[in-house]
């Protein structure tokens, strides 16, 4: 069993519901949710957009390898009515499902690196998840999650 964190996003549609359907179908799917943030309204960061976002962060415990959970989160996120994956350059979405860490693995493929590469740098991913691991250290910076959200 692996603890993992991914981090979820959306700013199209009900947005609200499109959490509360993919953390569901998580549960369902993927393993057991340990923990789940608040929802925060966030400005959309990195493009322009007249639709903020809502995003969270969900702690989860899994069976599943980093590459299964992927395929399973990218199955989800297509069944909520994800049309288009980023390629380059950010878009509205109606959801967005991300691995950020899985236990402390640090994995770097063509298709998926953990953790997330510009997890540091966004405040709308570190924001939720240090409500729910503040005292988790990212595997590479060596800083707890709390420290590295007071940096950004
Ligand atoms: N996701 C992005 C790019 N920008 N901005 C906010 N506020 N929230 C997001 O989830 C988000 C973003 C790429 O996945
Ligand atoms: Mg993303
Ligand atoms: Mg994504």
């Amino acid at each position: 069993m692996a603890i993992a964190y991914l981090g979820l996003g959306t700013n199209l549609g009900n947005k609200r519901q499109n959490l509360i359907t993919a953390a569901a179908l998580l549960a369902e799917r993927v393993g057991d949710i340990l923990a789940l943030s608040g929802f925060y309204e966030t400005e959309p960061w990195g493009f322009e957009s007249d639709h903020s976002f809502l995003n969270a962060a969900i702690k989860l415990k899994t069976s599943l390898s980093p590459s299964s959970l992927l395929a399973f989160t990218q199955e989800i996120e297509i069944e909520l009515g994800r049309t288009t994956k980023s390629k380059g350059f950010y878009q509205d979405r109606v959801i967005d499902i991300d691995l950020l860490l899985y236990d402390d693995v640090v994995l770097d493929t063509a298709d998926l690196k953990i953790p997330h590469p510009l997890m540091a740098k966004r405040k709308f991913v570190l924001e939720p998840l240090s409500e729910i691991a503040p005292f988790v250290v990212h595997p590479i910076l060596k800083q707890s999650i709390k420290d590295l959200k007071e940096q950004v």
